[in-house]
């Protein structure tokens, strides 16, 4: 239920999700909160869209593209640098395809302590590159893709005094379980379908890991999971790792997730699926989104892409069903996907010229 306060009585100011929801998160006591206010992102209702794909069913978007560093990654890493910080770690590190870099790079910011990010050669929309530089974290591109970056960082944070901040970091997997609760909050329920992009699986796992612990507390119910990965970029699909990953959604290029175990038990025991999408579907529901108003980067429409073929070839059914897609980050990380084909009209500054331009 939505608590109902009364106009006098203004609501005590959002202090970020360890405030809301530490309680209800595995962190050890050292735990030193460390946020930017992170969370509390918008459950958009998206009818016109989801009339499009048939109708008769409820369709909202969580854009997570309001965090402050711009995506999703905010909720576990507000978590994983508040603990790691809290034990006095001075450093930290991770493999990133940008959006986790920014990430890390913030709250290292926030808390004073340096990050260092590794990411795959060129391959880094111009948005993330920027904010991890911005924030004044030391870039490391490696020459290769994420997984060989993963593995570096994992093997340098068992060598020496550094902690590693990827999802294979538990705390990053608690954090990152406020966005079912929050939705939950929301709705006064877990939705029936949850759909969401896939590629180092920790968001799925920790959707799913949320869901459940709120079900036993609450009785919210469990959704069904819908995770989708790039047709390019596929291994939980095809059941073996993909050695040369490629997608237009870079942020989901990923061959070798690190949670993928995790990812398929989700879709298992929630009776959901994980599927592909193609570059193609992605971009043009990337698009779709952008004409309600919503624009994400390409990784964030994959989920909604994978819903609408699913839907469209009668695998799944959504007649009076709510669902929820997570859309993961903001369409201002990756400006070049938009811009690359872009060729503006030229005019001279004048009246005459315009109205021909625009009246016609
Ligand atoms: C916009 O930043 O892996 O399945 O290094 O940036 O939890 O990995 C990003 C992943 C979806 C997939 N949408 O989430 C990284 C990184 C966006 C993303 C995903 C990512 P996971």
């Amino acid at each position: 239920m939505l608590s109902q306060t009364s106009p006098q009585t203004p609501p005590p100011p959002y202090q970020g999700l360890l405030a809301r929801y530490g309680s209800l998160l595995e962190l050890p006591p050292h735990t030193t909160p460390i946020t930017l206010l992170e969370g509390n992102t918008p459950l958009i209702p998206v009818p016109r869209l989801a009339a499009d794909m048939g109708g008769g069913f409820e369709l909202f978007v969580k854009f997570e593209g309001l965090n402050p560093t711009g995506s999703f990654k905010d909720r576990g890493m507000t978590a994983a640098i508040s603990e790691a910080v809290g034990k006095g770690v001075k450093t930290v590190i991770c493999a990133s395809t940008g959006n986790t870099a920014a990430s890390a790079a913030a709250y290292a910011a926030r808390a004073g302590v340096r990050a260092i990010v590794l990411i795959p050669e060129g391959k880094v929309a111009a948005g993330k590159l920027a904010g991890a530089v911005a924030y004044g974290a030391q870039v490391v591109q490696v020459q290769g893709s994420f997984d060989d970056a993963l593995s570096l960082v994992v093997a340098i944070s068992q060598k020496h005094p550094i902690a590693l901040v990827n999802s294979l970091n538990p705390y990053r997997l608690e954090g990152q379980k406020t966005g079912a609760f929050e939705i939950c909050d929301v709705l006064g329920s877990a939705p029936d379908w949850l759909c969401l992009p896939v590629g180092n699986a920790g968001n799925i796992s920790a959707y799913w890991m949320g869901f459940k612990q709120y079900d036993e507390l609450k009785n919210t119910g469990l959704p069904r999971v819908l995770g989708v990965q790039a047709a390019g970029a596929a291994p939980l699909v095809l059941g073996h790792p993909v050695e040369k990953p490629e997608t237009v959604a870079t942020a989901i290029r990923i061959g070798r997730p690190a949670r993928g175990e995790q990812a398929l038990q989700a879709a298992e025991e929630s009776h959901g699926q994980i599927i592909a999408a193609t570059d193609a579907q992605i971009l043009a529901m990337q698009k779709r989104l952008a004409a309600e108003g919503v624009w994400v980067e390409p990784a964030s429409a994959a989920g909604l892409a994978g819903l609408a073929e699913h839907i469209r070839t009668g695998a799944l059914n959504p007649t009076g069903k709510r669902i929820v897609a997570i859309v993961t980050g903001h369409g201002l990380k990756d400006p070049d996907i938009v811009t690359r084909d872009l060729r503006p009209t030229v005019l001279p500054a004048e009246l005459g010229a315009l109205e021909e331009t625009i009246l016609r």
